[in-house]
């Protein structure tokens, strides 16, 4: 079938993201479970068989689910014991630096891979100081960290090695959970991921022993109706979460498959555009949370901001994870290591980057009428050329 008029806005909005809605029935049945036991939360029986299933399913050994991904970041800090200083990346959502901050941290700003958008090992070395107590990276879009490389930097200078794992839900690296690297790597399933609770999250600890210190913390530190053991807060996944995240993992094999065949799309649409970087090819490991393309303006003929307005017209909403950089928020922008001049990879990524809509609201047919709405935003003729080059199989 072919797209249809790239000039003709869309009758109804396409979201960048839209939460994977699983089948109504089947999840009123979980309920019904849920309503007949009378247990809404503190680890009832929804609760601990989602936990067993992402174990299984995310390859890792101890696994706690939270009620936020920022909760189990948090929490995962709190557990190794960060302060003074922690090298972090720019290049994420807000949540990765907070949660140093309300431990009293300071997150120092190192520069990211011009490749994957992640930390570059290279940086971190320099900025280690002897108030350093670890590292938290990010495995931005699901794109893996170096995490050779960041093993080997935090066990030659004794850090603690954390991820923040909010996109990498099903990623694996040469086989293995990406989970199961570092010491601690914390999921995030916002309504707005490729697996979701509506809220909620998930931390993996490699520790066995770190992994009950968490589940203390996430529980008021309560060991037993007689003994509390840690001053924990309350981060629990509640009975109605857990029940919707098993309704969706019934449905996931399709969400990702969708992506997938969306992701194959905007390659083909939008193949040998000057100035527009495209992400390698999907993969079937897991990932697949953002189509992100790099818009150089110089050379596409109109800005990514301008892009993004113009589909905004046309009734495609996109966003620009991460614009602005955690370094230029106005309550990490006077630390040294914020100066624009030591993150200059991490500010031309901020700059350039656009994530197109990717879920499996989403149909083929409007993949490809989007390609040819961004091949007519670049510069004169390229349009028509693309017309005829894009149909759908
Ligand atoms: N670390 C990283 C690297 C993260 O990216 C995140 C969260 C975290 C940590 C923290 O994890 P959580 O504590 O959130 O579990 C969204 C999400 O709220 C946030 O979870 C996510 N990262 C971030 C990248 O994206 P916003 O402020 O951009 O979301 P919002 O409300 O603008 O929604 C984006 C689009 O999604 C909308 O255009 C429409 C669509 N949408 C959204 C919701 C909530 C729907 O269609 N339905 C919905 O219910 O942060």
């Amino acid at each position: 079938m072919a797209p249809a008029d790239p000039t003709t806005p869309f009758d109804t909005p396409i979201h960048v993201v839209r939460p994977r809605l699983p089948d109504l029935e089947g999840f009123v049945e979980r309920l019904r479970t849920v309503w007949a036991s009378g247990w809404l939360t503190n680890g009832g029986a929804q609760h601990v068989e989602l936990e067993l299933r992402l174990r299984q399913m995310l390859g890792v050994s101890s696994l706690s689910l939270f009620n936020n991904g920022t909760m189990a970041l948090l929490t995962a800090c709190r557990a190794l014991s960060l302060g003074g200083e922690v090298i972090t990346t720019p290049f994420t959502f807000p949540a990765t630096p907070h949660v140093l901050g309300w431990l009293g941290a300071t997150p120092v700003f190192a520069d990211i891979d011009r490749a994957t958008l992640t930390i570059d090992p290279g940086g971190i070395e320099p900025l280690i100081t002897p108030q350093t107590t670890g590292i938290l990276a990010v495995h931005v879009y699901g794109t893996p960290c170096d995490v050779d490389r960041l093993e080997d930097i935090a066990r030659r200078h004794g850090l603690k090695l954390v991820y923040d794992a909010a996109h990498a839900f099903g990623v694996r690296v040469g086989g293995r959970g990406i989970g199961t690297f570092g010491d601690a790597s914390a999921f995030s399933f916002h309504a707005t991921k490729v697996f979701h609770t509506a809220e909620g999250g998930a931390l993996a600890c490699r520790d066995p022993e770190l992994g009950d210190h968490v589940a203390l913390l996430r529980n008021f530190g309560i060991r037993n109706e007689e003994e509390v053991e840690l001053p924990g807060l309350n981060g629990k996944m509640n009975e109605l979460q857990a029940a919707l995240g098993l309704s969706v993992l019934d449905g996931l094999a399709d969400e990702w498959h969708a992506r997938r065949q969306l992701s194959a799309v905007y390659r083909t649409a939008l193949a040998d555009l000057p100035g527009l970087t495209l992400p390698g090819p999907a993969t079937a490991e897991g990932g697949l949370l953002y189509y992100v393309i790099r818009v150089d303006g110089d050379r596409f003929g109109c800005s990514r901001d301008e892009l993004q307005r113009r589909l905004r017209e046309l009734n495609v909403f996109t966003r620009k994870y991460f614009y602005p950089l955690c370094s230029d928020y106005p309550c990490y922008r006077h630390l040294a290591s914020a100066a624009p001049s030591s993150l200059p990879v991490a500010r031309e990524a901020a700059a350039q980057v656009l994530c197109l809509p990717l879920h499996a609201g989403v149909t083929p047919e409007q993949a490809a009428t989007i390609g040819l709405m961004i091949r007519s935003c670049a510069a004169g003729g390229i349009a028509a050329a693309g017309m005829a080059a894009v149909s759908i199989r």
